[in-house]
């Protein structure tokens, strides 16, 4: 995502890709023709400079991996990068991650700091052994492909619904943005184990329950980490109809202003396809699910949310439909809230932060839901690294340590302000 960086050297074998494609709609084929030869790959796009130029880009069904001043950088099919050049960008591709394998199911030696499915969920049954007091798994359904899509809570006397302000953290909803699993690991860590001697960690504790999603997308990430090589996969594993193309892009499905505005795909070949319908995905229903399920007496019990993502180190609030800042559902206190709450965590874990749609717009996103169906205030955090040249989408297992603990202060932040948000922006007399 995000990059104020100098274009990466690595296009020694830059080529300007010729366009074949017609218009930008055609980018893809029908639904149900065979699946394409090609598989997706990184590409650096010279020339778009502003956010609606970035989302003509997107429209070509290419998902924007970082900005940068007058570029972008993009996963795309070969033909989807033809119709960006048919645009009138100059287009390189940028070489992949690097494969180790062949034949494990697990991530490659060199990245074995990493948690594939088993191990998370080995370390979600320990964590959950070790404090029965303070963390139970909660049941939210199961993976199109059924793995179980747990939920850990986490208070104190865990057994009970107190009457506390819950905060939801969502991770992995993009198959190979793996390092957001490892900061759900960092997160049921630091809550269990710092219990009792770190004093804001146990008066969040005390205070708030707190439900963490480790893995909303487990079936995208093994198919990520298969084979031992790196796929660069991004979406659910469910078929399409027609039965050729595969997955739903999870971020896009989310049932508000679905698919209303240019921000996603309706061709099942994109990066960003949104979906036959809004919760089509079942991850995406589920967790839906859940979240509903979290409107006791009539009130939304979860009052923050942060969603990880990577990457780009970014802090992003919604809407993400509009450019606007203010409109209907998002007054200017609202609006102000978010904003003085992100740049509050952004003061402490260096990222950018931004309305999302600073970026480029997009529509079915957690973030529009979570706030314009669920009152949530809520944030998509962009970890580490800032630009492709940290290792993109798969930087060695040697920076989660680093990267996971960079965010424990913003996290905490938000914890501390779930009882009244507008308290941010000196309004706790008003609203709360
Ligand atoms: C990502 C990028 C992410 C997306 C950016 C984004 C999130 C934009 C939320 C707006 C709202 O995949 O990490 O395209 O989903
Ligand atoms: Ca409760
Ligand atoms: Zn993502």
């Amino acid at each position: 995502m995000h990059a104020r960086r100098p274009l990466a050297a690595a296009a020694s074998a830059a080529l300007l890709l010729t366009a074949v494609a017609a218009g930008t709609a055609a980018a893809d084929p029908a639904p149900d023709s065979p699946a394409p030869a090609a598989s997706p790959g990184q590409y650096r796009v010279a020339g778009p400079d502003s956010a609606p130029e970035r989302t003509e880009v997107a429209a070509t069904g290419a998902a924007i991996d970082e900005v940068g001043d007058d570029s972008v950088v993009v996963t795309a099919l070969p033909r989807q990068a033809d119709a960006v050049a048919d645009l009138g960008y100059e287009v390189t591709p940028l070489p992949g991650p690097e494969q180790e394998g062949p034949g494990t199911l697990d991530f490659p030696p060199s990245d074995s700091g990493y948690h594939d499915y088993d191990e998370l969920t080995d370390v979600v049954d320990k964590v959950v052994a070790d404090n029965p007091d303070l963390a139970a798994k909660v049941g939210v359904g199961s993976s199109y492909e059924g793995r179980d899509l747990m939920a850990v809570k986490i208070t104190s006397d865990v057994g009970t619904d107190h009457d506390r302000p819950e905060v939801l953290f969502t991770h992995s909803q993009h198959a190979r943005e793996h390092l957001t699993v490892e900061m759900a690991v960092y997160l049921l860590r630091m809550l269990t184990e710092d219990y009792g001697t770190d004093p804001r960690v146990t008066e969040m504790v005390d205070t708030r329950e707190i439900w963490i999603l480790p893995n909303v997308n487990p079936d995208g990430s093994e198919h990520d980490i298969a084979g031992g090589s790196y796929k660069s996969w991004r979406k659910n594993r469910q078929p399409a109809p027609g039965g050729w193309a595969v997955g739903t892009d999870l971020n896009r499905n989310w049932d508000y202003n679905w698919g209303c505005c240019g921000g996603s795909s309706g061709s099942p070949w994109s990066q960003t396809y949104r979906g036959t319908a809004p919760e089509s995905a079942p991850e995406v229903r589920q967790v839906a699910d859940f979240v509903r399920s979290r409107v006791v007496g009539g009130e939304q019990q979860i009052t923050a949310a942060i969603d990880f993502h990577t990457y780009g180190e970014l802090i992003l609030w919604p809407y993400g439909y509009t450019y606007d800042e203010t409109g209907p559902g998002m007054s200017r206190d609202e609006y102000d809230t978010h904003a003085e709450l992100g740049r509050l965590m952004a003061g402490s874990n260096g990222y950018t932060p931004q309305q999302s749609s600073d970026l480029y717009v997009t529509d079915g996103t957690i973030n529009d839901w979570l706030w314009g169906e669920q009152r949530i205030f809520n944030y998509t955090f962009e970890m580490y690294p800032s630009g492709s040249g940290g290792g993109g989408f798969y930087p060695g297992d040697e920076i989660i340590d680093r990267e996971t603990d960079r965010n424990r202060e913003a996290v905490l932040d938000l914890l501390g302000y779930a009882d009244c948000p507008y308290r941010v922006i000196d309004k706790e007399d008003q609203y709360c």
